[in-house]
């Protein structure tokens, strides 16, 4: 798609994005870009043991080093438990951290964290911290957490909102709707899948990153790549012990997040070095950080059992989940519960549901947000079961989704039943086309043709394969979104927003969403985003929620400056404001044709007459969810001899209601597919037998690069959402959630093997191959 090269337009045009010439460019836009006289180099110590109590930390070698600077540890920073998960408030995750404990729970945790001049002076210092170890028997896989006599990994008095700590369960879900297990055993037609999922990393370009420094005012100032700078600012000030009047938290440029930096993690320790130092502290993570210090998927174990009548109409539903949270607990509620609230009302039809699971603690890297959310995992089993159902009932998979998901008017108890950590908000499906996304794609792929045709390509066998998902848009009773726009003297505008551009292009998206309501070009309007001193608040970027929840504040908000100009200008003219129409910068009179430019309004009300700032600032809190749709399909040729898996093509049709900024949808689609891709044939985390990731490094593990990404055919079938800004909804995540199940039936389709561990290595479909008849 042609981006435009005017700047005029708005929803629904790709128009240039607000921030691509400077990206483009190579200007310093990025956190660590900015460089402060006089910075110290933060560098943290991390554990090389799974599980062991500190028995002490001796500091003495390392205070000799030169350059160096302050040295923190569990015996001179004062304990305060926290999640480090940035969610809203109260927060769902237990609060099982502290900066620095006297006991560590994975190969990486944090032990001590140094400031010094150079970074070799802190690696240095690093190197003669004297820390002695009690080892503790370390629990490296959800059943050893569950076994009986687990040593229990957070014995600590202090935490809180732990599930069940004694037997190591950080979260657990139970909602029971009708009788499953009745309705299982009465139903003539029932499948069974069990899929596995790993230690998977989001691998942001960027690592996670912060700048910490205090003003001449004395206040503390955190430039840091975060999704939510309004909860790093507020669990900051708890866990540092400072004033959140005394923090501001910018946020730059961001190289990407995919969930990773919906955490707080190198803030409180920079924060804690500068104060400690007096000096601006510059933190990163190594690579190797990012992927076992920071976050990571949720491995999980799902099992899905579904019961049918012979026409294919689902009565019975049950989904049981076992997720690994890791060392501490940070989502492990919430993307548990999201395993079941964002895939099972899609198939709406089943009077029957149970979803059940818990998320354990292990001695592994700390799972944590990561773009699907759990969705990603529940799709993997719930659509390779429906897969099974459909040969079972000897039916079209395609017609078995047809007859059994959700329709605009519907709605599922489960929206009501789990929320985030909490009940969720009753609601029905007021856009959906998802129909038409199936009939689209089905074409798109040439499904009636090839598939179940096993074409032969020497050792190659071509097969297809199909899924469909849904996702939300933000959450409700809990996302809330403010924006302030301001038309300037010359009837420009500034627009302020506290949500947060991750390199998705929503600042551009919202500029596009008030420029269509001022009738401007989405060059007039100036985002800023974002800034806890200067832009309103904003729960952050996650849950798929900055389009439509940022999106609606910002739409509201240039609204009421629209009836402001409509004002003024009524007054200049000499006429009603409900006889003008505002259009292409002008307004103008449909009863006497007189007009006024929108700088001629800028003017008058700086200048000239009843002189008054137009501005609002205007809030959208989220009361509906509206998920977005998408059917995959895709052709592979596996291999027979060698288990190699090739993805041929993908086709990916989805709903996210109007797409305010086409090709950043699509792009967003893209880019989740492909990551979905890594996930179904090569990405997973390996451990030694001790604990330690033996792959955490981009030379061992591998991620789909443009060179190894096959042809993916994205498309956008609209539909409008009524309760969104310009009728759209959202698209980042459900793009993700696809993959792995249409992946897995399509080798099935090809070679008869059913794949429910990925990645699907070429050792792994082989082995499985060895057992095919
Ligand atoms: S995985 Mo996103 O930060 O909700």
């Amino acid at each position: 798609m042609a981006v435009e090269t005017q700047q005029r337009g708005a929803v629904g045009q790709s128009v240039r994005k607000v921030d691509g010439p400077s990206l483009v460019a190579g200007k310093p836009l990025f956190t660590l870009d900015l460089d402060i006289p006089g910075s110290l180099v933060g560098a943290i110590l991390p554990s090389p043991h799974a599980h062991a109590r500190i028995v002490s930390v001796d500091t003495s070698e390392a205070e000799q080093v030169p350059g160096v600077r302050a040295i923190l540890h569990h015996g001179n920073v004062p304990r305060v438990p926290y999640t480090t998960a940035g969610q809203g408030w109260p927060e769902p995750s237990p609060y099982d951290t502290v900066l620095f404990d006297t006991k560590v729970r994975f190969v990486g945790d944090r032990v001590a964290a140094v400031a010094a001049e150079t970074e070799d002076a802190a690696a240095e210092a690093l190197a003669k911290i004297r820390v002695e170890y009690e080892l503790l028997p370390p629990v490296l896989s959800s059943e050893e957490a569950l076994a009986a006599g687990a040593p229990i990994i957070h014995d600590e008095p202090d935490a809180e909102g732990i599930y069940d700590a004694a037997h190591n369960i950080a979260a657990a879900v139970d909602i029971p709707i009708g009788d499953v297990a009745a309705a299982l055993a009465a139903a003539p037609v029932t499948a069974e899948a069990t899929c596995e999922i790993p230690y998977s990393q989001h691998a942001t370009i960027e690592p996670h990153c912060v700048i910490a420094y205090f003003d001449d005012a004395g206040r503390l100032i955190l430039r840091t790549s975060t999704q939510v700078p309004f909860h790093v600012r507020r669990i900051v000030a708890r866990v540092v012990g400072l004033d959140p009047a005394r923090i501001r938290v910018v946020k730059p440029r961001i190289g990407g997040g995919f969930g990773s930096k919906q955490e707080v993690l190198l803030e409180p320790v920079a924060a804690l070095l500068a104060r400690r130092t007096g000096r601006p502290v510059r933190m990163t993570y190594t690579r190797q950080e990012v992927f076992v210090a920071s976050r990571t998927r949720h491995p999980m174990k799902v099992t899905v059992r579904l019961g049918a009548s012979k026409d294919g109409t689902l009565h019975a539903l049950e989904m049981g989940v076992l997720s690994n949270t890791g060392a501490y607990g940070a989502h492990a509620l919430t993307v548990l519960s999201n395993v079941g609230s964002k895939t099972l009302p899609l198939y709406n039809k089943a009077p029957h549901v149970h979803f059940h699971g818990r998320a354990v603690y292990t001695n592994l890297p700390v799972a944590g947000a990561y773009r699907g959310y759990g969705a990603t995992q529940g799709y993997f089993a719930l659509e390779v079961a429906m897969d099974k159902l459909a040969e079972k009932l000897g039916l079209d998979p395609v017609e078995l989704r047809r007859r059994n998901h959700i329709r605009v008017g519907e709605t599922s108890p489960i929206f009501e039943k789990i929320g985030e950590g909490r009940e969720g908000t009753a609601q029905i499906v007021r856009s959906c086309a998802l129909e038409e996304c199936l009939r689209i794609g089905a074409e798109r792929i040439g499904w009636r043709e090839k598939r179940g045709q096993r074409r032969e390509e020497g050792p190659w066998v071509h097969g297809l394969g199909m899924a469909c998902a849904m996702q939300g848009s933000g959450i409700t009773g809990v996302d809330m979104a403010a924006a302030t726009l301001v038309m300037q003297d010359d009837g420009s505008f500034r627009l302020l927003v506290g949500a947060t551009d991750l390199g998705t292009g929503s600042d551009t998206i919202l500029a596009q969403i008030a420029a269509q309501e001022l009738g401007v070009p989405v060059d007039r309007v100036l985002v800023y985003s974002s800034d806890t001193d200067f832009t309103p608040f904003d729960t952050g970027a996650y849950a798929s929620s900055t389009t439509y929840v940022s999106g609606n504040a910002v739409l509201r908000a240039a609204s009421e400056v629209r009836a402001q100009i409509l004002d003024v200008a009524a007054a200049a003219l000499g006429e009603r404001a409900s006889a003008l129409e505002l259009a292409a910068g002008v307004v103008r009179s449909r009863k006497s044709g007189k007009s006024l430019t929108l700088s001629e309004v800028g003017h008058r009300a700086t200048y000239v007459a009843d002189q008054r700032q137009i501005a609002a600032t205007a809030s959208f809190a989220c009361p509906e969810s509206p998920p977005p749709f998408a059917a995959f399909f895709c052709e592979v040729a596996v291999d027979r001899e060698t288990g190699v898996v090739r993805v041929e093509r993908f086709v990916v049709a989805a709903d996210c209601g109007v797409a305010i900024h086409p090709q950043a949808a699509e792009g967003q689609l893209e880019g989740a597919v492909l990551q979905g891709i890594g996930h179904a044939l090569c990405e997973e985390m390996l451990f030694s037998p001790r604990g330690r990731c033996v792959n955490a490094g981009f030379f061992d593990y591998k991620i789909p690069s443009s060179l190894d990404a096959p042809e993916i055919e994205t498309i956008l079938v609209p539909s409008e959402e009524p309760t969104g800004p310009w009728g759209a909804k959202s698209i980042s995540e459900v793009g993700i959630n696809g993959p792995l199940p249409a992946i897995s039936n399509a080798i099935y389709d090809a070679v008869g093997a059913r794949m429910v561990r990925a990645p699907f290595t070429p050792e792994r479909v082989r082995f499985v191959l060895g057992a095919v008849p």
